[in-house]
């Protein structure tokens, strides 16, 4: 069996999906997804230029060797770009094995640990009375955890993820308006004085079932984040995510001395290299890595297996940014994993995207319920894809009042 052509195809409703299809002369085809937010051209580029031309005439079934030929064949391997374009050939590479078997992922993992995954969604407020009203309408559709992030009294702009009315980023996954950033302003004291009171306001509101999430960002120093971990504690977080810059691994070591709050971050990572300490040294709970960014489902699925003996749970980043395929092989993932914790879910399914990628798999009541079809279980329509093209899109950048860069 072989490979027999590959297309990269970038774009999408509302945001640049870059999705790989991978065709096979068994008249089977694979789905993959390269999607690297607000650099999606590199990751098409690196495909297009030098892996689809390696693949054609491989066995599609060697998704193992194939996986180890790009990346121990790179030399510069590892980085965001480089695991975002071999998790796409991966996913496409599993999706054609369950499509062969005829056996849904999760079978071929091992079979499902769980009926449906628990998610979150993203509660967002330009002060706490707003995010109390947003929470509310997440709990009244019947999610069981929720994000909450909100606008910060005094700040000079608003911040992460805080609605744009109130001078935020909106959705924070891309502006459209350009390839330049726009800056926010961010002041530490003030997060420190009125987030922690806040989160309390909202556990005192919705009651101890309501699992609630908070994200700083990477905005904090390793001192300043173990202090509000501590502050926070009485509020029982289900996680707080990215207390600090994700590259100071040592930092999680103080959190850990000062805080029994449940720490998740990964979501920059794109390698067992960079969680495995964290993983051994059990100073977080969950990892957030994603499947598109962390090399596919095999590079994955050990960081899984790694975390299930640590008692590091899932928590894989899934900002609107990935598109239904790698959702999907999170999906999958999710279902089997016996570590399973919880899944980051910004409901993709506008009528424009499930037009782009049909699938059966379905949103009830706060959980994910992954479809039986075969491989992925989710399709691509190339005539629905024709009306979309590449646009630049950027994040904002982080500057203190003084003008000092600092973390988005
Ligand atoms: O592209 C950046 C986003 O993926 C990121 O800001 C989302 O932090 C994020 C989250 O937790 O979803
Ligand atoms: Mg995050």
């Amino acid at each position: 069996m072989k490979i027999t052509g590959a297309k990269v195809f970038v774009g999408g409703p509302g945001k640049n999906y870059v999705t790989l299809k991978i065709m096979t002369d068994a008249g089977v085809c694979g789905l993959g997804d390269a999607t690297l937010n607000n650099r999606e051209t590199l990751p098409a580029a690196y495909l297009q230029d030098y892996l689809v031309p390696n693949l054609i005439g491989m066995d599609p079934r060697r998704s193992e060797d194939i996986w180890q030929y790009f990346y121990r064949g790179a030399y510069f391997r590892r980085g965001p770009i480089a695991m975002a374009a071999f998790g796409a050939i991966d996913m496409a590479l599993w999706d054609i094995k369950g499509k062969l078997a005829g056996m849904p992922l999760y079978d071929l993992f091992g079979g499902k640990s769980r009926d449906g995954a628990l998610v979150y969604a993203h509660a967002t407020g330009a002060d706490l009375p707003d995010l109390m009203d947003s929470v509310a309408r997440y709990v009244e559709q019947g999610y069981k955890a929720v994000r909450v992030q909100c606008g910060i009294p005094g700040m000079p702009t608003a911040s992460y993820a805080v609605p744009e009315e109130a001078g935020g980023d909106g959705d924070y996954i891309t502006d459209f308006s350009g390839i330049r950033p726009k800056t926010e302003i961010w002041d530490t004291d003030r997060y420190m004085r009125f987030m922690p009171g806040a989160l309390a306001e909202i556990r005192a509101r919705f009651g101890p079932e309501l699992k609630i999430l908070h994200d700083v960002h990477h905005r904090l120093s390793p001192r300043e984040a173990a202090a509000f971990a501590k502050a926070v504690e009485p509020v029982g977080l289900y996680w707080l995510e990215d207390p600090t810059p994700a590259e100071d691994q040592d930092a999680l070591r103080l959190i850990r001395q000062h805080s029994t709050t449940p720490i998740a971050i990964g979501e920059v990572f794109n390698s067992i290299w960079e969680c495995n300490k964290l993983i051994e040294n059990e100073l977080i709970d969950f990892i957030r890595l994603a499947v598109t960014y962390g090399g596919g489902i095999t590079h994955v699925k050990r960081i899984v297996d790694l975390a299930a003996l640590h008692h590091v749970r899932t928590g894989f980043h899934g900002a609107p940014s990935h598109s239904p395929i790698s959702m999907a092989a999170q999906a999958h993932l999710n279902a089997w994993a016996p570590n399973f914790g919880i899944q980051e879910y910004l409901v993709l399914g506008t009528p424009a995207c499930d037009a782009l990628f049909p699938s059966a798999h379905e949103m009830r009541d706060g959980m994910f319920y992954v479809s039986d079809a075969p491989g992925l279980g989710v399709d691509f329509d190339e005539g629905e894809a024709a009306q979309y093209s590449y646009k630049p899109g950027s994040h904002p950048i982080v500057r203190l009042e003084d003008g000092t860069m600092w973390n988005y």
